[in-house]
C-alpha cells in the first residue's frame, strides 16, 4: 500500500461525507471508513507489513487519516442537525397561496343549531350506537311484528338480531333503561333506511329526536316547546299547529306544521298554497314504551318528537334534491361557509 492510496481514500470519503443527506447515509460511510472491516482495517494491516523503519510513519499517517475522517463525519452530522436554511431563490417575503377555508357541512350546522335551541329549554344531548338491536329499534317502541317499517325491504338487518337503526329512538330507550325520570334529552344522529335514492329519499339521513318524561307532562308542553323551537329557528312570527296522526310509539300522535317561512302563511309555491309546512312528527309516549323500559305509566307521562334534519335543511335553504347534500360538490357546499 502507498501513502497516495490512503490520501485518495481520504479525499473520496470527505467528499461523500460532505454530500451525505441523511444520518443513515452518514452511518454507512462511517462503517465503510472506520468499521471493523472498513478501510481503516486495511490501513492497520499495512502498518504490520511495512518495513520496520517505515512503521512509525505509517502509524502516524493512519492516526491522522482516522482523525480527518472522524472530523468530517462530526461536522456533517452537526450540519444535518441544524435547521435547513431557505434556498437562495426562495423569497420569504412573498405572500402564501390561498388554499380556501373549509366549513361545517350544512347538516352538521343545522344539528348544532337545533341542539343549541333545545339546550335553552333544558335538554341535554344523548347519543348511542348506529348498530342496534331489533329490541331497542322496534320491540321496545311498541312496533307490531307486522309493521311495514320492520320489512326486510325497509330496514338493513345484520346478523344476530342486530340492524342499522332506522331512527334515533333506540337512544332514548337506552337512556330510560339507564336513568330514572325526569328525563329531558335530544338525540341527534345518523339513521339508515333501505330506500332507493331520489330527490327526497336517501339510505342515509339524520334525525334529531326529543324526549321529555316527568310527572304530568302534557301535549300543551309539547306544543309550547316546539313553538319556541319554531320561533328560535325561523323568527318571532312563526306559528305552530298540530294535526292528528298515528305512530306506534306515541298516543295520541301528531304531525307538526310551522307556518310557511317564505310567504308568512299567505300561500306560495314553497308551501303549495297551504300556508303551512310539515316539519316534525310527535306525540305522547305510549304506555307500552314506558313498560318496556321499566317506567310506571301511572306515575309519569312524556312527550316525544322527531325531526328529519335533511328535510329541514331542504325547506330552510330551498334545496330541491336531498342528493345535493351528499354529492360533496364544493360549489354547492361552499354556499354554506361561515
Ligand atoms: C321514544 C318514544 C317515542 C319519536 C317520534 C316521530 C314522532 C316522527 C319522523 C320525523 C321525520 C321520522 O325522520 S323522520 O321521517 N319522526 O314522526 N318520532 S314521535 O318518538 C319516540 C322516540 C323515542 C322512547
Amino acid at each position: 500500500m502507498h501513502f497516495e492510496t490512503i490520501a485518495q481514500w481520504q479525499t473520496e470519503l470527505t467528499t461523500a461525507i460532505g454530500a451525505a443527506d441523511s444520518g443513515a447515509e452518514l452511518e454507512a460511510l462511517r462503517i465503510r471508513a472506520l468499521g471493523r472491516n472498513g478501510l481503516i482495517h486495511d490501513i492497520m494491516g499495512a502498518i504490520k507489513t511495512a518495513p520496520p523503519g517505515d512503521r512509525r510513519a505509517w502509524g502516524q499517517a493512519a492516526n491522522a487519516w482516522k482523525q480527518a475522517v472522524q472530523t468530517a463525519l462530526d461536522a456533517r452530522q452537526a450540519d444535518l442537525a441544524r435547521p435547513r436554511a431557505a434556498p437562495a431563490d426562495f423569497d420569504v417575503t412573498l405572500p402564501g397561496y390561498w388554499r380556501g377555508l373549509g366549513s361545517r357541512h350544512p347538516v352538521s350546522q343545522l344539528i348544532e343549531r337545533a341542539v343549541g335551541i333545545f339546550r335553552r329549554l333544558g335538554f341535554t344531548v344523548a347519543e348511542g350506537p348506529e348498530i342496534e338491536t331489533v329490541h331497542n329499534n322496534f320491540d321496545a317502541l311498541n312496533t307490531p311484528e307486522s309493521h311495514p317499517s320492520r320489512d326486510q325491504q325497509d330496514t338493513f338487518y345484520l346478523a344476530d338480531g342486530q340492524l342499522l337503526r332506522c331512527h334515533t329512538s333506540p337512544v332514548q330507550v337506552r337512556h330510560m333503561q339507564a336513568h330514572q325520570p325526569p328525563v329531558r334529552i335530544v338525540a341527534p344522529g345518523r339513521c339508515y333506511r333501505r330506500d332507493t335514492a331520489d330527490a327526497t329519499h336517501s339510505a342515509n339521513f339524520h334525525q334529531i329526536e326529543g324526549l321529555y318524561v316527568a310527572e304530568r307532562v302534557s301535549l300543551a308542553d309539547l306544543k309550547g316547546d316546539l313553538a319556541f323551537f319554531a320561533r328560535a329557528l325561523l323568527g318571532p312570527d312563526v306559528k305552530t299547529r298540530l294535526r292528528p296522526h298515528f305512530f306506534p310509539f306515541t298516543e295520541p300522535s301528531v304531525e307538526v306544521d310551522f307556518s310557511c317561512h317564505v310567504c308568512g302563511g299567505q300561500g306560495c309555491r314553497v308551501c303549495k298554497q297551504s300556508g303551512w309546512i310539515e316539519i316534525a312528527g310527535a306525540g305522547m309516549v305510549d304506555p307500552n314504551v314506558f313498560r318496556a323500559v321499566g317506567y310506571d305509566p301511572e306515575a309519569v307521562t312524556g312527550y316525544a318528537f322527531g325531526l328529519g334534519i335533511e328535510r329541514m335543511a331542504m325547506i330552510l335553504y330551498g334545496i330541491p334534491d336531498i342528493r345535493l347534500l351528499y354529492d360533496n360538490d364544493v360549489r354547492f357546499l361552499s354556499q354554506f361557509g361561515v
